[in-house]
């Protein structure tokens, strides 16, 4: 097996090893770390290092797949020795000798195959099952994380605002009630606009006198990739932040990483605080095992921090407190080379996923029965219909809450969410600060924590500045985790046009590409009250039965409708209250002559349209789709079916909108029937009158429908 055997030369592993007989003791005898506890911390580190040769070796053997290691970075293990084993954390992909150090304090735990297993994309890897290498694992409270810099930062904000928030409710929480959140990212991730973000709404909220028990630890190498970090610039941003408590420790000394890290967490477990952790360190062995350092770092620069390796400083402590000889500290060196290169034997031939099937099987949706229809709601309009759904989700479960801009004490823009706070309080119903991220963050920290988080999106464009907290985020945590970690949510979203040209682009967006394509989340898109509130009902049991991701885009143009033909006719307000599951379309009419398939807005303009069509002697079957994910594909081929001509009647673009699907769908099931769609423009929504010249149109489906059945 190629694993063992003898890859290039890493100058990290050369230089330890000229090193140590050099070395000069430092006298540690008084120091914070006791005996014991160093020499495991020792342990963690050189597992950690020997994990990056060994990833690099797997990759020189063409049979493992990641080689960004923590080589430089080895006194986080310090860190996870300060805190807790059950404190939930997000890790740096740098932190290899934090998830080693934890592992210690967990019976049974194998971290060396852990790491190992997801080198080599291993079925058998804990947390993602062979989908990414990534640190997690659910018996460590280890919650894993995407390749995206910085954007764990919003999540790990919620996780620690919901530590607070469960003891508060008094509901069952994952994680103790006094665990802190513990969260670890880079150097360069702290400019990202995410964590700038997540940084600043837990200040915001420790300002406000809200707990925010969250660790930030930044592990400040001085690079990111090739670009240098201004030197002092981590200490400029942070070390005089009011509402944020600095410490900052050489991570070249385990012995002060741990006392500083001790101290940090210990005031963030008692004051439930936020703090910021400065951990300076050192990045050995490039940013990847691609990455030719040579290229863009001097020779000199590369010298000075293989000095700094901080297994070197932990040697230094080891000898110099007459723990081991410098013999002693080689022979250990060595020791765990073999123990790690054992494991990466074993590990090699392991199988990887080996179908589509299964790749994806944490993604399925496994549909349920429907949540059960409560008797109230005829006579409402949207607005009301929603209003009274989330009454309802908040009373059935305690664990609900319901957040956003101006939800709680206003009720929403729209009046959605009026009552609410008053009903259920300000723990459960509460206006957040004005940034999306945050709010999305807000609520995969609560998703993971065991509450039921509703959050609201005021409007569908502004989702998009947000967007990866759901696409990149929420939707991956079941994929990445093999469902061991869920995120549950409905996110609410008011969106699309015909607003009597309201408003401009911004406040009737109609694009949903961005949406349709994330795998594994359901889409509701209500059109009438009834299906409102009941699709709601049902996105909220999906969520507790089996941590759903839902998209609930809500029409703002029909909140208040209660019309449907004529001034007075009252044909808008909800009628029944019968249960609707998930993907299920709902028919009206059961004409001949042509189905228009539709959803949303255009529900109501086809269903106006077809009277006049059927006035005109034409026999309509109208399909309101409900679901934009999933499809409900078997509803829309069996009316397809019924007259063997589809009109779509799609009021989102017509790039990227909700037709392409439908018409693939009935293309891919062998539909032999006409098919015809009208959609909006691609074109953003204008303000007045002239928003009516890009969206879809009663008169052109009117004339489509003509065109299908007589042409
Ligand atoms: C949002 C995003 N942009 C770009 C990248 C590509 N990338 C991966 S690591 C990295 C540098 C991160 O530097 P730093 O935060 O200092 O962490 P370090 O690797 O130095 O530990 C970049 C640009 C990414 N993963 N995510
Ligand atoms: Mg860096």
């Amino acid at each position: 097996m190629a694993a063992a055997e003898s890859g290039p030369v890493e100058p990290a592993d050369s230089h330890f090893l000229a090193s140590v007989p050099e070395l000069a003791a430092v006298d540690s005898a008084d120091r914070m770390l006791g005996d014991d506890l160093l020499l495991q911390l020792f342990d963690s580190q050189l597992g950690s290092r020997h994990l990056d040769l060994a990833a690099r070796r797997l990759r020189a053997g063409g049979i493992g797949y990641y080689t960004i290691g923590s080589a430089g970075h080895e006194s986080n293990a310090a860190v996870a020795a300060a805190v807790r084993p059950t404190d939930p954390a997000l890790l740096h992909y740098r932190s290899g000798g934090f998830y080693l150090q934890r592992a210690t304090q967990v019976p049974g735990s194998r971290p060396l195959h852990d790491v190992l297993l997801g080198v080599v994309a291993a079925t058998d890897e804990p947390i993602a099952g062979g989908r990414h290498k990534v640190f997690g694992h659910h018996e460590l409270a280890v919650i894993p994380q995407t390749s995206t810099i910085a954007s764990h930062l919003p999540r790990a904000l919620g996780v620690a605002f919901s530590l607070g928030r469960v003891s508060k409710l008094g509901v069952p929480s994952a994680w103790p009630a006094d665990a802190i959140a513990v969260c670890s990212f880079g150097d360069a991730s702290v400019n990202h606009s995410t964590a700038a973000g997540a940084i600043n709404a837990a200040c915001h909220a420790a300002y406000q006198g809200f707990p925010m028990p969250l660790l930030l630890v930044c592990e400040d190498n001085g690079l990111g990739i090739s670009v240098r970090t201004p030197p002092g610039w981590v200490e400029r941003s942070y070390a005089d932040r009011v509402d944020l408590p600095y410490f900052v420790a050489d991570g070249t000394d385990l012995d002060q990483v741990y006392d500083v890290a001790s101290r940090a967490a210990a005031y963030v477990r008692s004051r439930r605080k936020p703090v910021f952790l400065h951990l300076r360190t050192v990045r050995l062995m490039g940013h990847a095992g691609s990455d030719v350092e040579a290229s863009y770092r001097g020779p000199a620069e590369i010298a000075d921090d293989l000095e700094r390796d901080p297994l070197l400083g932990t040697a230094r402590l080891l000898v110099g407190r007459g723990l081991l000889t410098k013999d002693e500290v080689l022979e250990r060196y060595e020791a765990k080379r073999a123990e790690v290169m054992a494991v990466a034997d074993e590990v090699a031939g392991r199988p990887q996923l080996s179908s589509a099937a299964e790749v994806m099987a944490p993604i399925r949706l496994d549909r349920l029965r429907p949540a059960p229809a409560q008797s109230r709601g005829v006579g409402l309009t949207v607005a009301q219909g929603i209003n009274q759904a989330l009454s309802d989700v908040l009373a059935t479960y305690p664990q609900a809450l319901l957040f956003g801009e101006d939800v709680a004490r206003k009720g929403g823009v729209y009046g959605v969410t009026r009552g609410l706070q008053k009903q259920f309080g300000a723990a459960r119903v509460f206006d957040t600060l004005l940034d999306e991220q945050s709010i999305l963050g807000l609520a995969l920290g609560a998703g993971v924590s065991g509450l039921l988080p509703i959050p609201e999106i005021q409007y569908l464009a502004y989702l998009h500045n947000a967007e990866d907290q759901l696409r990149g985020e929420a939707a991956t945590l079941p994929f990445f985790s093999q469902g061991r970690y869920r995120n549950p949510m409905v996110l609410r979203v008011a969106g699309y046009g015909y607003q009597k040209g309201f408003g401009g682009h911004f406040h009737n967006d109609n694009a949903v590409g961005v949406l349709r394509d994330i795998p594994g989340i359901v889409i509701a898109s209500p059109a009438r009250p009834d299906d409102a509130a009941a699709m709601l009902r049902t996105c909220a049991a999906q969520a507790i039965a089996q941590g759903t991701v839902s998209v609930f885009l809500e029409p703002i143009a029909l909140y208040h409708q209660r019309d449907l033909h004529e001034p007075g006719d009252e044909g808008w307000l909800a009628t029944d209250a019968a249960d609707v599951p998930l993907g299920s379309a709902r028919t009206y009419g059961d004409g001949t002559d042509l189905t228009i398939v539709t959803f949303g807005n255009g529900l109501r303009l086809s269903l106006r349209a077809a009277r006049r069509l059927e006035q005109r002697g034409l026999g309509l079957r109208v399909l309101d789709l409900r679901w934009l994910a999933p499809l409900p594909v078997d509803d829309l081929l069996r009316e397809a079916a019924a007259t063997g001509k589809v009109l779509v009647a799609d009021e989102t673009r017509r790039t990227g909108g909700v037709s392409e699907g439908v018409v693939t769908a009935l293309v891919d099931a062998g539909f032999d029937g006409r098919i015809a769609r009208v959609a909006s423009e691609d074109s953003f929504v204008p303000l007045g009158d002239a928003a009516l010249h890009v969206l879809v149109s009663q008169q052109q489906i009117e004339d489509a429908a003509e065109a299908l059945v007589r042409g």
